[in-house]
């Protein structure tokens, strides 16, 4: 092919037959076959029999992606959501229109198993991680739809977690259908007017008690994706007898309710209108005015974010597998790009500066999938209840992590991937720019990175520490795994290295005012995710049967800046003296 376009250059503009040559479309074959990481993570991590039947069921899947259902994502992008408030004769009916590949999308979602997968638990602590696997491949063509499989997933995840009360076992029981008739999806609804952060000040819905024991919601939600959804889970404050209600954190509680009851009429919902977003514009995410929602309390009085927190580590993973799969797809089509536009006279693949911008790229990817992976192997583990203290102190670690590095990895691939295709990745219809904006709110919602860097500094404060030891303890462990290839010694130098550094800065921060932590959160995760990602990495280049590019890849991460926290506490920038700075900086010296 490199042959037949250089010849064609090579004739006079008359004579080339093959004009577009010059604007080629890169064409990608089946995402599953073509991801030899993740292929190469499956054959060193499940078991034999667990690896056969995967491996048939996601070639199978990959060519579904391929030739049924990224035209349908695609439709979903051309036809979003249409909100009609009133019909012909004036009357109210507050009806969210989809297009029907959307519609498709949900009965694919339940046919395929996507939530199913994870619950049935077939492949016992492997089964959430062979989810995540189908989600991942999933993402860039369900045309938007992984968002609501987020929060289906994080509404099965409570309710399972609450043991599945018996007025919950049919909600139970369909989101986690596999039969399309059946299916569900669920909302999650959480902010309000007043801000999406800071939950507990930002909640005003009151829920007042009925005779019958359920509540009626009041309130306004500001912002519910997925509005097309069955059921949702939301936060609400029980008024007592004299209508007052407790507030902060510890006044909010967690509900349930349908969306519509069997003949489609809303909840004693008003929709008030669609939100105007920069992307994930496939997806209906509306402003919601609850006028006496009929829902059920399903968590203890009080413990609503407790609760729902669990639902917010599922959709924080599942956000996580969405940067990991924004960056491969934007790198598979900046690669194949690259094997037929020609510039300079040659093609792109051989212009060596152009290959270590990709290559740059990738070595962000492989981190960020591995970092899923584990993720999702200790998340498989505590399910199952094979999970160690130390596996589940990690997982608690590692969620508000992995979702915020790797949130800001997708977006910073997905910015530079853009421009590798000059001003064509500019263009909508190559859909270049679908994926970028669907991927910038990787970084915003389910907690933007100061908020997941502030859960990080929860996580240690809940858990006294331990969940440190336990971190230093692991990449410790790997770090002497590994330590019989020659190859990484230089990586593993660094990132011992690093490994001390974040030690002695805990130290050194340990006596120290609390506003030195609070400054250091962000540097602090980014130290996190790098020193772990850096350890997989080495872990995954030291296997047997591993690849030269999995050692290159190992050491190029090993390369960077590992601990971040450390370089900035060395120049004072935790101190009370450097945030005066800071709102100098940004607001002048008057
Ligand atoms: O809904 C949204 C859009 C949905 C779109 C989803 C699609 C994504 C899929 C992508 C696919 C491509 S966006 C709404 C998102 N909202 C948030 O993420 C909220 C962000 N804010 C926070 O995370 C805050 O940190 C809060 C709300 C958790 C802070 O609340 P509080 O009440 O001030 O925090 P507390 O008092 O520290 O925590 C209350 C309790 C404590 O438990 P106890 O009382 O036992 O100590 C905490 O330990 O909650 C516990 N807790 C947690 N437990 C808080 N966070 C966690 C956690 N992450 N894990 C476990």
């Amino acid at each position: 092919q490199q042959k037949q376009v250089l010849e064609d250059l090579e004739m006079p503009l008359v004579r080339r037959s093959t004009e577009t040559l010059f604007q080629e479309q890169p064409k990608t074959g089946n995402p599953y076959l073509e991801d030899t990481l993740l292929r190469s993570y499956l054959k060193t991590h499940l078991p034999p029999k667990v690896l056969e039947e995967v491996h048939q069921d996601l070639e199978r899947f990959g060519n579904r992606l391929l030739t049924k259902i990224q035209p349908l994502g695609w439709e979903c992008e051309l036809n979003p959501p249409v909100f009609r408030q009133f019909d012909a004769w004036g009357q109210r009916v507050d009806r969210i229109d989809t297009c029907s590949a959307w519609r498709r999308m949900k009965e694919i979602s339940a046919e395929e198993g996507l939530i199913a997968e994870a619950y049935e638990r077939k492949y016992s602590n492997w089964s959430r991680l062979y989810q995540a696997v189908k989600l991942y491949l999933f993402s860039t063509s369900s045309g938007g739809f992984s968002c609501p499989l987020a929060m289906t997933d994080g509404a099965a995840k409570v309710i399972e977690s609450l043991g599945t009360p018996g007025s919950l076992k049919s909600a139970f029981d369909r989101l986690t259908s596999r039969d399309p008739k059946k299916f569900w999806t669920s909302g999650q609804w959480m902010t309000e007017r007043r801000g999406g952060s800071d939950v507990a000040n930002g909640t005003e819905t009151v829920a007042r008690r009925q005779p019958d024991g359920s509540f009626c919601l009041y309130g306004f939600k500001w912002f519910t994706s997925a509005a097309d959804s069955d059921m949702a889970l939301t936060l609400a404050r029980i008024a007592d007898a004299e209508g007052q209600c407790p507030q902060g954190s510890r006044g909010l509680s967690l509900f349930f309710l349908r969306v519509r009851d069997e003949e489609g009429k809303l909840n004693n919902i008003q929709v008030q209108r669609l939100k105007d977003k920069l992307g994930t514009r496939q997806m209906a995410t509306a402003e919601l005015w609850l006028q006496g929602a009929r829902a059920e309390l399903i968590s203890a009085e009080g413990r609503g974010v407790a609760s729902i927190s669990n639902m917010l580590n599922i959709t924080r993973i599942h956000n996580v597998i969405g940067a990991v799969a924004s960056m491969r797809r934007m790198i598979s089509l900046s690669r194949e790009y690259a094997r037929r536009r020609v510039a300079f006279g040659k093609l792109l693949k051989d212009h060596p500066l152009h290959m270590q911008t990709i290559a740059r790229m990738e070595v962000q990817a492989r981190g960020a999938f591995l970092l899923l992976m584990e993720v999702a192997r200790l998340l498989g583990l505590a399910e199952t209840n094979l999970a160690s203290e130390q596996d589940q102190l990690l997982l608690r670690l590692l969620v508000p992590v992995a979702k915020l590095y790797t949130g800001k990895q997708a977006t910073a691939v997905a910015v530079e991937a853009m421009e590798s295709f000059g001003g064509q990745g500019y263009m909508e219809d190559t859909g270049v720019p679908v994926i970028l904006r669907d991927t910038l709110v990787l970084s915003i919602w389910e907690g933007t990175t100061n908020i997941l860097s502030l859960d990080v500094l929860r996580s240690l404060a809940k858990s006294q520490g331990r969940v440190m030891a336990v971190f230093l303890s692991t990449v410790q462990e790997k770090l002497e795994l590994v330590s019989g290839t020659a190859e990484l010694a230089l990586a593993r130098q660094r990132l011992r290295g690093a490994l001390g550094s974040l030690a002695q800065f805990l130290e050194k921060a340990g006596p120290e005012p609390a506003l030195t932590m609070e400054l250091a959160a962000r540097d602090f995760s980014y130290s996190l995710a790098r020193i772990y990602t850096g350890a997989l990495l080495m872990e995954h280049a030291a296997r047997p049967g591993a690849s030269s590019t999995d050692t290159c890849a190992a050491l190029r991460w090993c390369n960077q800046e590992l601990c971040p926290v450390a370089a900035e506490s060395g120049s004072g920038s935790y101190r009370a003296g450097a945030a005066l700075q800071d709102s100098a900086l940004v607001y002048g010296d008057s």
